[in-house]
This record gives C-alpha cells, structure tokens and sequence, in this order.
C-alpha cells in the first residue's frame, strides 16, 4: 500500500471512534460470535470450531487495556445445547512480533503458524455457572505487547477461540475496553477480522451485516463463500455503487460462493453485505459461517464497524428492495 493510501486509512480509521470495539460491532446486527466444541457435527453451523479476531490500538494509546469476553462459558443461557453440556472452550491473546502478521493467522485453516506470536493470556472455559451472562476480562495488558503494524496504525492483538473438546456451541461478544469492570471504548481503536462464525437472528425483520473492505485498487473481483445457511433467505451486496446484488447463499452442511465485480468508485470503502432471513422465520437457531476472498485468493479483512461509515448508495435510491 502506498504511503498516501495508509494516510487515508489512517484518517478513515481515526474517523470511526468509539463505537469500534464490541464484536460483533452495532453496525453488524448479530447476536453473538459462535464456536462449537471440537466433536461437534459440521452440520450445526461450524465448520472448524476456531475463530480469529484482531483488535488494534492506535499509536497514540499508551495506557493499558482490556479484553473482554461477555459469556465466555458453555451452558445455561446464550449457548447451545448438544446432549449435556460438556464443552470447553479456550480464548486465547496473542501480541508480539509475527502474532497478526503471519499469513497462516490470515487463512482458513488451523495449519502452520497460525498461533505465531507472544501467548499474553489464555483462559479455558467449561459449563461454569459464575461466567454465565457475565463479562470475564483479560489483562491489564500494556499496548506496547501487540505487534506493532504501522499500516494498521498501532499495535495489534489476536485473539483466538477454540472449542478444545465437546459439542456444545459456545456463544459469546468481544470488547476492548480501556477500563477492568466496564465496557468503555479505546478511542479509535477498532477490530477486525477475515472469517465471521456467528449466530444470526431469529426475527426475520432483523438484518445483519459484515462489512469487507476494499482496500486495494488492483482487486477487480470478490468471491463469498458461505457454510450451513439452511437456505436462510438472502445475502445481497449494497455499495456506493451497487444498490443490490444477490449471492448464492448454501443449504444444510454445504458450501456455496458466488462472484461480485468490484466497481472503481468502491475502492477504498466498504462493502454492505447485508443477510436478510426467510421472512417465515421458520429457521431458527441458525449458525452459519461467511468469508470473502479477492481474485488473488486473499482473504479480505472486515471491520466489525465499517471503514468510512455504512457505504451509501449514490444511485436510483428506489432500487433497494427485494
Ligand atoms: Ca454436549
Ligand atoms: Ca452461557
Ligand atoms: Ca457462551
Ligand atoms: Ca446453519
């Protein structure tokens, strides 16, 4: 990326403020984060009981922070049951050199170095009734521990969750927080991420989003793809220049992808990816998996709030419904 190019980021960035840092962030509209136990079946929603979430904070914040984790458990309420509740979970903080800029911790699958980096803290999560709807929070932990990544302007943190044994799907928010007992934002920090696991809604008014940024003018196309959507209604892209574009969305225990031509005027912002559900609302429960790639098969990071702010379309503003 070139010198200007960050600059603009940077500025884009410092832009979003203070709502940047619950996971999944306001603008998403998703209930929760998910990640099943080690022996559960695809079919539930998870195709590899691991998830990945980056948080930066800007170069400026020198102060301590937090990360916290809103029902780190597996049981009781905001979980999924599978049998008896018998699932462990881990979440785990990394930092240090190699720990956000390592290419195996930007691709799919648990292979190679993926966990490079500096273990900061780490704690495992079973059916324990003392986290249940409860906030468990990680550190004080200094800025200076993150790998320090200056196109992403600060220091980066990653966190990884891994459903270490059982079935149960565990459910559970992020925070950055700059305080021990409550949630309040890192100014202009933010989180980012390149694949989604996560718990749609049940209401089928609710629409949820996710955000893909397309930072690169050299990126001429996109292709989704998609896991155990259940036929779930639809998965549209809404841009500065597109007002509606479906995607294929999968069924039960399958994958689907589809194309999008990216436009000129979309580089440098973001995508709306909004996921509208069947209006019978007859499924429910539904756990689902989405990630985006660029034609060189690079994953493409999404903002849990959207670099630029929600991307308004320019055209036609009557072209905007099913
Ligand atoms: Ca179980
Ligand atoms: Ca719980
Ligand atoms: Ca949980
Ligand atoms: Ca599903």
């Amino acid at each position: 990326m070139s010198k200007l190019l960050n600059l603009s980021l940077l500025l884009l960035l410092i832009g979003i403020m203070a709502k940047a840092q619950p996971v999944p962030g306001a603008d998403e509209n998703i209930p929760n984060l998910i990640t099943f136990g080690a022996d559960a079946e695809t079919s539930w929603g998870d195709a590899n009981f691991c998830q990945i979430i980056f948080f930066t904070v800007p170069e400026n914040h020198t102060a301590p922070i937090y990360i916290k984790v809103y029902d780190p458990d597996c049981g009781n309420e905001n979980d999924e049951l599978q049998g008896e509740w018998n699932t462990e979970t881990s979440f785990s903080i990394y930092g240090g050199q190699g720990s956000c800029s390592n290419e195996d911790a930007k691709k799919l699958n648990l292979d190679g170095d993926y966990d490079e980096g500096t273990l900061l803290a780490s704690k495992t999560f079973g059916n324990d009734p003392e986290y249940d709807q409860k906030w468990y929070t990680f550190g004080p932990i200094n800025p200076s521990e993150g790998e320090y990544l200056p196109e992403e302007g600060g220091h980066v943190f990653k966190v990884i969750i891994e459903g270490v044994s059982g079935d149960d799907g565990n459910m559970y928010q992020l925070y950055m927080s700059t305080k021990e007992d409550t949630q309040n934002a890192v100014e202009g920090g933010y989180a980012f991420y390149y694949k989604y696991t996560v718990r749609l809604h049940d209401d089928p008014k609710e629409v949820s989003h996710i955000y893909p940024y397309i930072n690169d003018s050299t990126i001429v196309s996109i292709k989704q793809t998609n896991f155990d959507w259940d036929n779930d209604g639809w998965i549209i892209v809404r841009s500065v220049a597109t007002a509606f574009h479906r995607m294929k969305i999968s069924n039960d225990d399958e994958w689907a992808t589809s194309m999008y031509n990216i436009k000129p005027e979309e580089y440098n912002t973001s995508l709306d990816i909004q996921m509208k559900k069947h209006p019978s609302g007859n499924i429910r429960n539904n756990n689902v998996v989405i990630y985006f790639e660029n034609q060189y098969g690079e994953l493409l990071k999404s903002y849990s709030v959207p670099i630029g702010g929600v991307p308004k379309y320019g055209g036609n503003p009557t072209v905007n419904e099913l």
